[in-house]
């Protein structure tokens, strides 16, 4: 019923995790850290639309920057956002009014203060899919074209066995995140060491990311990286250097998120998992 109720609510995804997958996460982000005997966690996703990963290309390919506005929109922050919201919130709605217990749902992006809770381990944990190389969950059906809501509760729900489905990533043999990354913010692989996660019984491995590069890229924060004006003076920032800049990218055009934030998404709309290929490569919809 759960499920249905994510179905009914526009997702594409749904799947739930018991707290003991959650014996690693970090002190202030473990669910009972948020919900005190929290002993189910559920993740919803929804898929982002092929049009707007396409819009992307014409940015990326065909330097439409003035598309760019299309995937803030309706892929990075605002409808998949409000979607996810929505659904995390009528199953918390669902869950207690039909059985008593206890449904706190996160916040799921970044216009809402977003960082309660790892919603990418979440959605591993819930057996959506597994880390691609370039940190965030690739899913068989979407790759890493998702986005992910997490409600915490506790009621305790039989568990989704973790992904065992067939492989989704070998950064040794692909590395295409790594190579189309602007700032060179993911590792490649190899080169340094892997982030390495223990969850649910299973390894997992994802690059080391530069997240000072990759806000700078995300807010465009030179003219190379498709902004106005150079408000950075490095191609290899400090988180400080970030601090200091985003003031000045808030003054652009800013919606109703905290900084602009949706100027790159390469690495998410270039990854070949997902059917890549028939979407975008037959169709001509992207000539890389
Ligand atoms: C802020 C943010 C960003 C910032 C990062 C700044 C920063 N310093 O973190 C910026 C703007 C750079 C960014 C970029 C992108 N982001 Co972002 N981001 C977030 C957001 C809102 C918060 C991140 C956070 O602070 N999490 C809290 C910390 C605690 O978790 P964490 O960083 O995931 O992981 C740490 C811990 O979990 C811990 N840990 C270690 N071991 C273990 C073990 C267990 C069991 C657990 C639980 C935890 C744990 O170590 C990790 C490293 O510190 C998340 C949503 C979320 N709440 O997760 C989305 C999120 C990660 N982003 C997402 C996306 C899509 C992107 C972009 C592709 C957007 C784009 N540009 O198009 C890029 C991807 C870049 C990349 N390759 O990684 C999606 C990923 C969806 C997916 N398919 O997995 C998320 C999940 C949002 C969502 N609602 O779906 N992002
Ligand atoms: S969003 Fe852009 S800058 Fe950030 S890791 Fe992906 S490709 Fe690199
Ligand atoms: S682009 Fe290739 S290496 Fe990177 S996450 Fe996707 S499948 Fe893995």
């Amino acid at each position: 019923m759960i499920k249905e109720t994510a179905l009914k609510n526009g997702m594409d995804l749904c799947g739930i995790a018991d707290i003991s997958r959650f014996k690693t996460s970090m002190k202030g982000k473990h669910p009972c850290d948020i919900l005190p005997g929290c002993k189910s966690v559920i993740v919803v996703g929804v898929r982002l639309l092929d049009g707007i990963i396409q819009a992307n290309f014409r940015d990326f390919e065909d330097g439409r920057r003035d598309l760019k506005g299309l995937y803030g929109t309706y892929g990075y922050t605002m409808l998949p956002n409000f979607e996810l919201t929505y659904a995390c919130y009528a199953i918390a709605q669902f869950i207690e009014r039909t059985t008593g217990e206890i449904a706190t749902p996160c916040s799921t992006g970044p216009m809402t203060n977003g960082s309660q809770i790892s919603i990418r381990h979440a959605a591993v944990a819930a057996g959506l899919g597994v880390f691609g190389w370039m940190s965030i969950v690739l899913t068989p059906e979407f790759g890493p074209r998702n986005r992910f809501g997490v409600i915490l509760t506790t009621a305790e729900i039989e568990p989704d066995p973790m992904y065992e489905g067939k492989e989704l990533c070998n950064p040794e043999k692909c590395g295409i995140c790594t190579k189309v990354c602007p700032t060179g913010a993911l590792s490649k692989y190899g080169e340094q060491d892997a982030r390495v996660v223990k969850m649910g019984g299973k390894k997992y491995e994802y690059c080391h990311v530069n997240m000072a590069r990759c806000l700078s890229a995300c807010m465009a924060l030179t003219k190379d990286l498709g902004g106005q004006e150079d408000i950075l003076q490095t191609d290899d920032p400090s988180w400080q250097d970030i601090v200091d800049a985003t003031p000045k990218a808030r003054a652009d055009d800013v919606g109703i998120q905290h900084s602009p934030s949706w100027y790159c998404g390469r690495c998410l709309s270039y990854c070949p998992t997902g059917s890549w290929g028939e979407k975008f490569k037959k169709t001509g919809l992207s000539k890389r």
